[in-house]
């Protein structure tokens, strides 16, 4: 189970100002001493993110975080790591003391969590601290008050003596939003029964000895839909593909063979690109396609935010830098600007720039995806990734497509003829 990729795990975050026993409480949840707990306020400082096992859930990532009534300067640096957890959080679990109660710090990230539509759930930990029933009512209608939440869920707790505990777990796992993830990378895209060919490149920028995440998890995709995967190189790929009784539904390949493998694949098989899959599955395909229009679009003097979302050891014809900023300037004006940014946070100036070329977002949670193409829609700048300026660098977005037909439709509305790469 810890091989549940981290960007496909509901992200749980807990939230509550210092020492209100947040890190006790994962502790507790999960079994494990993997935070760190002290009497010391302001033990927990940078986010901390542990991949676990919660049940009734399942693989989730819980997300440990500094104190949102922290002090100082590095009190505020870390307020301001918290707060940007709240883009990647899937489900939020504000904690409470319960000799604190509720304050300005909870109304001001519980406003957060409406801005963002995040769900969540109140734990009054320390409960054991209240004396009586009464005083534990006052308390929750306090809460209830403030939150104005019609389903506020509301859980006394202890960490110290194990009080609420399973409460905790079987509330997480009933407010968990359903619509994480796109829920399957290619579910959707044939029957049970069909045979789907993917073509997957052996050459010097394929890791050693295995595949790389994207085919090992489509190809699980494929087998929990009942379907089969062939898998297979390019040069295979047309007499494997002659050699079956029943032709393939749906033939997937890596996205730099596009136009080999288009060549080798009959027309009426449905044809598409790994990173075509993954842009759905991580981010909206719709979106990404009016980038790719925005990006035709593209005249001197336009600006291009190039985004990424880690840093990583750029290759020499890294497709961010290189090979999308090369072609358009020979195809569209060499006076067309590039800027880069890497790291988890957009840059202020977003308004500044035409298009927002972004990156696959394999380390990122579609939550946080899309909460990125939300900041980029409200600055009013189009968004392409990089698995969608792929395709259209190749001049195969059309076929690419074809499995969806939404996206298709969008794409060839007003298209001009679609350039391909010389
Ligand atoms: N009385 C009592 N103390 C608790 C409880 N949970 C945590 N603590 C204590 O509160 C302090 C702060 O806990 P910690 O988990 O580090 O808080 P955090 O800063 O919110 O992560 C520690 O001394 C814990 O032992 C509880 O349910 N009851
Ligand atoms: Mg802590």
């Amino acid at each position: 189970m810890n091989s549940t990729a981290k960007g496909d795990r509901p992200h749980i975050a807990v939230f509550g100002r210092r020492n209100v026993g947040k890190s006790s409480l994962i502790n507790k949840l999960t079994n494990q001493n993997l935070a760190l707990v002290s009497s010391q306020p302001g033990t927990t400082t940078d986010p901390v993110y542990k991949a676990m096992e919660l049940l009734p859930i399942g693989p989730v990532m819980m997300i440990d975080t500094a104190g949102i009534d922290d002090q100082g300067e590095l009190g505020e640096m870390r307020i301001k790591k918290t707060k940007e957890i709240l883009r990647k959080t899937d489900l939020a679990l504000l904690v409470i003391s319960a000799s604190q109660g509720i304050g300005r710090f909870e109304e001001e990230l519980i406003k957060d969590f409406k801005a963002k539509d995040i769900a969540y759930i109140i734990v009054i930990n320390k409960i054991e601290m209240l004396k009586n029933k009464k005083e534990i009512n006052l308390l929750k209608d306090k809460i209830n008050k403030f939150t104005a939440e019609k389903n506020l869920i509301i859980i006394e707790a202890s960490a110290e003596e194990k009080i609420g505990i399973k409460k905790i777990r079987d509330a997480l796992a009933k407010k968990m939003p359903e619509d994480l993830s796109y829920d399957t990378i290619m579910g959707d895209l044939f029957d049970p029964g069909d045979v789907v060919v993917l073509v997957t490149p052996i050459d010097s920028a394929a890791p050693k000895g295995r595949l790389i995440l994207p085919q090992v998890q489509t190809i699980r995709d494929i087998l929990d839909n009942d379907g089969t995967a062939l898998v297979t190189k390019k040069a295979e790929v047309s007499s494997e593909i002659d050699k079956l009784q029943k032709k393939p539904k749906i033939v997937v390949t890596d996205s730099q063979a596009f136009e080999k493998v288009s060549e080798a694949v009959a027309e009426d098989i449905l044809m598409t690109g790994f990173s075509v899959l993954f842009a759905r599955y991580k981010g909206d395909l719709n979106t990404f396609v009016q980038g790719a229009k925005a990006m035709e679009q593209l005249k001197a003097g336009d600006k291009v935010l190039v985004a990424e979302a880690c840093t990583h050891r750029r290759q020499q014809d890294d497709i961010g830098t290189v090979k999308i900023p090369n072609w358009v300037h020979s195809k569209i004006s060499s006076e067309i600007e590039f800027d880069h940014v890497s790291g988890r946070e957009f840059p202020e100036n977003l308004k500044d720039y035409d298009v927002i070329l972004h990156c696959g977002s394999c380390m990122l949670n579609r939550k946080e995806v899309l909460s990125r193409l939300k900041e980029a829609e409200n600055a009013g700048v189009p968004v392409i990734n990089y698995g969608i300026g792929i395709a259209w660098l190749h001049g195969i977005l059309d076929r690419a497509l074809k499995p969806f037909p939404e996206a298709l439709k969008l794409w060839q509305q007003d298209q001009e003829k679609i350039i391909g790469v010389v």
